[in-house]
């Protein structure tokens, strides 16, 4: 069973990651799918404590070089672990400056730092016999315990009227929906909301101002702001369909660039299901929620609805050749 403990958590920890990244990246059922398979393996971490605690004591015992790291990968885990259920209930909006949200991802991310290490200083390096019978029914057994768990946590939270019975399919909260004045601000990384007065936008080579848009075909449309920090707000945008602004697109991809210099590549075939927006719930945008424009792309995950647009250009470069998050 320790061989089997130490390759399962570390194949846990990789699918960790993998279903996290998926969770986060996407805003479509795919996200829900993931979301459910991430609460497994987290669970699953959880099920194999009893197995990992007596290989931790006898290296403990043993005073193994590089202890102290192991322990702080422990605690990593651990507020992983637990950051993550408290996500779920939807009781703790923030923990100091940090949504619950940001300090599972936080605490996620030193965990894999320290379990690259931790590994690499005692690997295990997994062979064909490993896929032995006896291994697969361990992993039946423990997804098969894992769902049990999920299955209970989920019905508590539903049970208690907590507020995390009603998030959404990402995990994400509810937050000033129909409100635009308690929808949450937000910043990817290092942006700071400027105050803007120009209301210019250049499209496709052309510097257009609010006459000029104010003469295109606009929508009303309804649409969910899905935050990677773990909220969620629904909106009445109104705005500019991308395909009435740009015409026929002749290229791979529509890059977004924001006054601040963030950017975002759009695939060219989207342009039928994004808006560039100028009002939220009747009104003017904010300076914090992207006056002049913004991007509004139902489905998407809040980083891609870029604000403050400077300009909205058609490229030859395709939209995966970036990123899959911003950078700063
Ligand atoms: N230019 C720019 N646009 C941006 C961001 C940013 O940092 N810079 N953050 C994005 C993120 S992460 C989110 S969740 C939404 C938040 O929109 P809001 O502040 O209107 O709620 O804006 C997106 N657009
Ligand atoms: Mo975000």
């Amino acid at each position: 069973m320790k061989r089997f403990t130490l390759l399962a958590l570390a194949g846990l920890l990789i699918l960790a990651l993998a279903t996290g990244l998926v969770a986060q990246g996407l805003g479509t059922v795919w996200s829900r799918a993931a979301t459910i398979a991430h609460g497994l393996v987290g669970l699953c971490f959880l099920l194999l404590v009893p197995w990992k605690s007596p290989i931790v004591s006898s290296s403990l015992r043993r005073r193994r070089k590089g202890a102290v790291w192991s322990i702080a990968l422990a605690v990593a885990v651990v507020a992983t672990i637990a950051s993550g259920l408290l996500q779920m209930t939807g009781t703790v909006r923030s923990i100091g400056p940090l949504t619950t949200m940001q300090v599972h991802i936080g605490a996620a991310v030193l965990a894999a730092g320290l379990g690259v290490w931790h590994y690499r200083s005692r690997p295990v390096r997994p062979r064909p016999a490993d896929l032995q019978r006896r291994n697969l029914v361990r992993v039946a057994v423990l997804t098969a315990g894992a769902g049990v768990l999920l299955a209970g946590w989920e019905t508590m939270v539903g049970a208690t009227g907590w507020p995390g019975g009603r998030r959404r399919f990402t995990g994400s909260h509810e937050r000033g929906s129909g409100n635009p004045a308690a929808m949450p601000v937000t910043q990817w990384f290092t942006d700071k909301v400027p105050r803007l007065d120009r209301t210019e936008v250049t499209v496709a080579g052309r510097v257009l101002g609010a006459d000029d848009f104010a003469r295109l075909p606009h929508d009303t449309l309804e649409a969910t702001l899905d935050c990677t920090s773990g909220w969620y707000s629904t909106q009445e945008w109104r705005g500019v369909r991308l395909d009435r602004l740009l015409g026929d697109v002749r290229g791979e991809s529509i890059a977004v660039r924001s006054v601040t210099g963030y950017i975002r590549r759009f695939p060219a075939d989207e342009a039928d299901r994004l808006w560039l927006a100028f009002e939220l719930g009747d009104a003017p945008l904010s300076a914090g929620h992207g006056f002049p424009a913004r991007i509004v792309a139902p489905g998407r995950r809040g980083f891609w609805w870029v604000k403050w647009v400077d300009s909205i250009e058609v490229s030859g470069v395709p939209a995966w050749l970036q990123v899959p998050f911003p950078l700063t």
